[in-house]
């Protein structure tokens, strides 16, 4: 029987989102930059390759300092991506196709260009002046605090007009809402309900855990880790930047704003960005009796596994995660982002299989990266073709080993086909096509019956087919060294070997649903056979 089955399993709860970067997705009028309309002719790859949800990052009318993340206009689209209609159409026809779709959403910030903030900094007694956080100078006419900001310097930029400093944890052009205003929070749920409305599927909301910082302005410890020359942020240690008890309560009432359009059928769900151990994570959910965020994320593989990725370090990640998370609770998994370099350069194309594996037979809902399914590397950017803000401003930092290209790396166009500009656009796309694209691109990856392509949309079928990896318990399988593998609902095997030996593994009696390698079928008994770098998923007799 299978173990650990809940009665009612909703969208969310086993979505696998794929997330579009729309910048480098698909340019859809030649200017080089990706599109809504773009992302719309795509919609039939994403069905076809077997993703439930699709999260668009910010589309929003933005100066684009932080490329979208710079939010102008909370209720509109920015002309580079196309028209509140585009976004229509994109809607419409994701739904036609049986896709969810969640938006980016970025409520800590929003640019310095937003009438907001406009209006905030023209004077000391405009009513949006407490919008956003301001302080006096420190006596010696520096900043308030020692607090620093994200993409270097000083959290506190001076507004020389009235004499005080405003907050940003990111770029200057990014002040910080001001969260503890009850105006601004009622602002900014009638934003999130206006998209509601328009029928989006949810939010993924952008550095949930930053939104209020320490109502006394403390001057955060020093690092004791931290040296000369490394990343400004670094310095401290962020007991009031981050992570401050008020934002579950944020949290709860944005819950409560999605669960005003949630209806049977109809769920509206949030993904929240967090960085941060299990124990400090676990809270955004909320409580069973009121909860809250649905999917805090969980970056655990990002930033604990792939600098180490052993069979033992994930099977470590994945058994903490699994004692931390509250019984009621929906995990989550995610190998990579338009803030990460990517999943192959980072563990290699061998072991790319092997976490795709695992993604999609973990307990949850993974999500998926853009161009991972292709197994797509970071890409080389020249100094003089930089475009990530917040590389342009660490220049100084890295100046004597040259320009840092920051994020740009994992943010470079789709490589859809072999032809000019790998089919992204019908010009010189925003960052440079990788120059592996002649040979790796969807149209070549399609055709090839073994290749990663061919792998994630296997593993998706078996997935979607196989109840006990959508809702069976998890348990950790004993496994010689080199080699994690677990059970999914007592009746279905993982067995994944991180290494380029091959390994054995005793198992009782069993069929291979998918090898990694896509050429092994059939029964096993006795002994499983792992080649090197091979992940096998067994149905148990
Ligand atoms: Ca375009
Ligand atoms: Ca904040």
């Amino acid at each position: 029987m299978l173990v650990g089955v809940t009665s009612e399993r909703l969208w969310w709860q086993t979505a696998v989102i794929y997330q579009v970067y729309p910048r480098s997705f698909q340019d859809s009028n030649g200017d080089g930059v990706g599109d809504l309309e773009g992302v719309r002719r795509r919609l039939g790859y994403l069905r076809d390759l077997g993703v439930d949800a699709v999260w668009l990052s910010p589309f929003y009318k933005s100066p684009m300092k932080d490329f979208g993340y710079d939010v102008a206009d909370y209720c509109d689209v920015d002309p580079i991506f196309g028209t509140l209609a585009d976004f229509d159409r994109l809607l419409e026809e994701a739904h036609r196709l049986g896709l969810k779709v969640i938006i980016d959403f970025v409520p800590n910030h929003s640019s310095d260009q937003h009438p907001w903030f406009q209006e905030s900094r023209a004077s000391r007694d405009n009513p949006k002046r407490d919008w956003y956080v301001w302080r006096d100078p420190a006596p010696d006419g520096g900043p308030p605090n020692n607090w620093m900001a994200y993409f270097g310097g000083p959290a506190w930029t001076l507004d020389p007009r009235t004499g005080q400093y405003y907050l940003h944890q990111f770029l200057p052009e990014q002040p910080d809402l001001n969260w503890r205003n009850p105006e601004v929070r009622q602002a900014i749920y009638e934003a999130m309900r206006f998209w509601l409305r328009r029928g989006v599927d949810g939010f993924r909301v952008d550095v949930m855990w930053l939104l209020v910082e320490d109502e006394q302005f403390r001057d955060e410890p020093e690092n004791p880790l931290w040296k000369e020359g490394e990343w400004d942020r670094g310095r401290h240690v962020h007991i009031y930047m981050e992570d401050q008890p008020e934002t579950r309560e944020i949290v709860q009432e944005m819950r409560a704003v999605l669960d005003e359009f949630t209806a049977p059928g109809k769920e509206r769900m949030m993904v929240g960005e967090i960085y941060l151990p299990y124990d400090q994570l676990m809270p955004y959910y909320g409580t069973a009796e009121r909860p809250g965020c649905h999917l805090p994320f969980n970056f655990h593989l990002i930033f604990r596994g792939m600098n180490h990725w052993t069979a033992e370090n994930i099977r470590h990640i994945v058994e903490e995660y699994e004692a931390s998370l509250p019984g009621w609770a929906t995990p989550n998994w995610v190998l990579g982002n338009h803030d990460q370099h990517r999943l192959a350069t980072r563990i290699g194309h061998a072991q790319a299989r092997v976490a795709a594996m695992m993604l999609f037979s973990l307990r949850g809902s993974p999500t998926w990266y853009y161009g991972d399914e292709i197994g797509m590397v970071d890409g080389a950017i020249p100094p003089e073709k930089v475009q990530d803000p917040a590389a342009l401003r660490q220049k100084n930092v890295h100046g004597e080993h040259g320009l840092d290209p920051g994020r740009d790396p994992e943010r470079t166009p789709m490589q859809w086909t072999p032809h000019a500009h790998a089919g992204f656009s019908t010009t010189e796309p925003w960052l440079p096509v990788n120059a592996d694209y002649p040979e790796r691109n969807v149209e070549a990856q399609d055709a090839d019956s073994e290749s990663m392509l061919t792998l994630v949309r296997t593993l998706l079928v078996v997935r979607r087919e196989t109840p006990a990896l959508l809702e069976g318990n998890y348990q950790t399988y004993k496994s010689p060294e080199g080699v994690f593998a677990y059970l999914r609902g007592g009746e279905v095997l993982v067995a994944l070997n991180f290494t380029p030996e091959p390994k054995q593994l005793p198992v009782p009696a069993g069929e291979v649903l998918v090898s990694t390698h896509l050429d092994r079928y059939g029964a096993v008994e006795g002994v499983l056979e792992l080649r090197p770098n091979e992940g096998v998923i067994v149905k148990l007799k």
